[in-house]
Parts: structure tokens; sequence; C-alpha cells
């Protein structure tokens, strides 16, 4: 399940603290962070739209993860800032699922089409709001039908893909 965030992504927010820039979500470093905002989004670039299958999110501690809770993991193809657009809701994530330090288990999310830019919003925007680090994880599903389509275009019989799953 390859997480498809980086750093390298345009990222957007309303954050109002900036001790690092927006991207410190996707650094893979756990000290680095945003605060303060209602979103946090990310643009994946054109052609890269992504079928999520799970997300993993770090929030600092147990007052950031009580201010975390019913925020709404979104997506959208038709974005231009993170904030403008339609989005879909493809998870609402409550306290529960996260811990006070470090990465969350996986949480799943349900997608039907891929999409280019995804967010956290619904935030309550105050100075406890601190997230580290979100993982976005590819769904195995969508790795699958992309190696059978693969397959299928070479016209190879009967190969077991399973080497080639992450
Ligand atoms: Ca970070």
């Amino acid at each position: 399940m390859p997480d498809v965030s980086s750093a390298a992504y345009t990222h957007y927010s309303d954050c109002s603290y900036h001790d690092y820039p927006d991207s410190a979500i996707s650094d893979n470093n756990p000290s680095t962070y945003v605060q303060g905002c209602h979103y946090i989004a990310i643009d994946l670039g054109i052609g890269n739209a992504q079928i999520l299958g799970w997300i993993r999110i770090a929030v600092l501690n147990s007052a950031a993860k009580t201010a975390m809770n019913n925020s709404l993991f979104q997506g959208s193809n038709d974005s231009t800032n993170g904030s403008d657009g339609t989005w879909t809701t493809l998870h609402t994530i409550l306290s529960s699922e996260l811990v006070d330090s470090g990465f969350s288990n996986e949480i799943a999310v349900t997608l039907s089409i891929g999409y280019r830019f995804f967010r956290i919003s619904g935030l309550p925007a105050g100075s406890s709001i601190v997230i580290c680090e979100w993982e976005l994880l590819q769904s195995q599903q969508a790795r699958k039908c992309y190696l059978h389509a693969r397959r299928d275009r070479m016209n190879i019989k009967g190969v077991s893909t399973q080497n080639s799953l992450a």
C-alpha cells in the first residue's frame, strides 16, 4: 500500500500558524507539522488522480486528537486551491480513530473513483489543531486492476502478480 503523499506536491491550507510550510504534513518528518487550520489540502497534480484504500494520521498530542473529532476527509477533481470546487466526503474522522502520539492505525476510506485533490476539512482551526503527518495509502484493488490491465494488454496468461504487489 504505497503512500501517495509527498512534500513535493502543492499543499494548501488556511493555517494561522506558520512554523513550517503546509507540505510539513507530507514530509515524513514527525517533528514538523501544520497548526491551526480549518483545512489542509494536497494537489497530486494533473493526471495523477489516486484511488485510496486507507489513510493514517499522526497528531501531536491528546488535545489535537480531541480537536480532530468529526473532521472530514474529502476528495475533489475540480478544486484549484484546496478550498474552492466540489468535494466528496470519503470519511468522517473520529478522535477515537487517532492516538495521542504517532501514527494512527489504518483508517479505511471508500472511493469509487480516483481524486487529484485530498484534504482534511471541518477543523476548528484553534491552536490545538496540530497535525504532524498523513499517509494517503493507495487501494490494493486499484493496484491489482492496474496490474491486471497491464497483463491483459501484454496478453500474458497465467502469470502471478503476487510479487508485484506491495
Ligand atoms: Ca511532518
